[in-house]
């Protein structure tokens, strides 16, 4: 069995699928602390989880094309630990299925049956994906370099390894922070999130923070993994397993604007507080470092809404890489039996999410960024 070394998790995790394991907080859970705590942190694997001595782990760099016979750049831990400086970020990663289980329930879709836990917070610290690429021979005007590979060490039964790629432009460029990250929430890399070593890539889609780094690789052409190519894209509501094209769509990188209720709960009994008000919590992200300006909530059905009140930590423009925790008392609806509460962001791009799903249902079931909505009874 390749699952029978997987790490011990949190039993209070929704598990998706055991092997391999893909589990989600209770949405609650996720707004109790800005940064999640890790065990918390939702955990997205396509194979099993490998089992890397970090002793013996290199990561090997590939040098530029035109110096082919050079020997790789290898680097071990201590190297990039002490090589290179430190660099930390607040980073929220989320999967872009995220939200699929109401995609499903508009249409059936192919894909895991993530609620609105598909996503997280972390602190992490490591080297820049910058310095190392510039170690290695690298230089911005590389005409040659147009894609930067991540390998994983994970593989499946027939030897293939999990795989994704960026821009080489996004790798390089400063200000997008992209890290080689050992360290999450102050600790090593646990086993989960990618022990010793994976990419972060900030306002980026999660399947491009690849974990369990083993190899990169500067290229012309996109990667070629199936992660890259045949999953991982969105599509045309009408199109689908019949008639998909994967050639057709780009790879999905920055993700849209995004933001989800996480109390009360779908089906949840309510009661008003002492002063006649219900509590609504939730979170908001935009990929891309865009940052949530506004997050406006509904308990009418979207005739009439309120502003929630945003808070997390202070992020530089065009790098708000980190979600905005919202919360709001809205006054108890009366005389009614049930309500639907209702929520929307806006991101610094004055960008919106779709009020509903089915004009955004794709075969795979990613990107659902309409609005949130959770039905409630009322505790009488
Ligand atoms: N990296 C490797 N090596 N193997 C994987 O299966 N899954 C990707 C990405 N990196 C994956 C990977 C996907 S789809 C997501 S959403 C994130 O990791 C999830 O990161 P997490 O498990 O730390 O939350
Ligand atoms: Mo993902």
């Amino acid at each position: 069995d390749p699952y029978s070394q997987e790490p011990s998790r949190h039993p209070v995790l929704k598990v998706n699928s055991m092997k391999p394991f893909n589990a989600e907080p209770p949405p609650y859970m996720l707004t109790e602390n800005f940064i999640t705590p890790t065990d918390l942190f939702f955990k997205r694997n396509h194979l099993p989880v490998p089992r890397i001595n970090p002793n013996d782990y290199k990561l090997e760099i590939e040098r530029p094309n035109g110096k082919t016979q050079d020997k790789p750049l290898n680097l071990t831990l201590s190297d990039l630990k002490t090589k290179f400086p430190k660099h930390e970020i607040t980073v929220t990663l989320q999967c872009a299925g995220n939200r699929r289980s109401e995609m499903s329930a508009v249409k059936p879709v192919k894909g895991l049956d993530w609620n609105s836990g598909a996503i997280s917070t972390a602190h992490w610290a490591g080297a820049r994906l910058r310095d190392v690429l510039l170690e290695a021979g690298y230089t911005e005007d590389c005409s040659q370099a147009q894609h930067v590979h991540f390998e994983g060490l994970d593989r499946d039964m027939t030897g293939t390894n999990y795989g994704a790629s960026i821009s080489f432009q996004q790798a390089m460029a400063r200000e997008n922070e992209v890290i080689l990250a050992y360290e999450m929430n102050g600790q090593e890399l646990p086993q989960d999130h990618g022990f010793p070593l994976r990419v972060i890539v900030p306002g980026v889609v999660g399947a491009r923070n690849v974990k369990c780094l083993g190899k990169i690789i500067v290229s012309k052409e996109e990667s070629g993994s199936h992660w890259q190519q045949n999953d991982y894209k969105g599509f045309n509501p009408c199109v689908d397993w019949d008639n998909v094209d994967f050639a057709s769509s780009p790879s999905i990188q920055d993700l849209p604007v995004q933001s989800a209720i996480t109390e009360p709960h779908p089906g949840q009994k309510v009661t008003p507080n002492f002063e006649g008000e219900l509590t609504v919590k939730g979170y908001a992200w935009s990929g891309g470092g865009r940052e949530i300006v506004r997050v406006d909530v509904s308990v009418d059905g979207g005739k009439t809404w309120k502003v929630a009140e945003l808070t997390g930590e202070k992020q530089k423009t065009g790098q708000a890489w980190a979600w905005k925790l919202w919360q709001l008392n809205v006054p108890f609806p009366s005389n009614i039996s049930d309500f639907t509460i209702i929520c929307k962001a806006v991101d610094s791009s004055y960008n919106v999410q779709p009020d509903t799903v089915a004009p955004i249902w794709n075969l795979r079931g990613v990107l659902n960024n309409a609005w949130h909505r959770v039905h409630v009874t009322v505790d009488t």
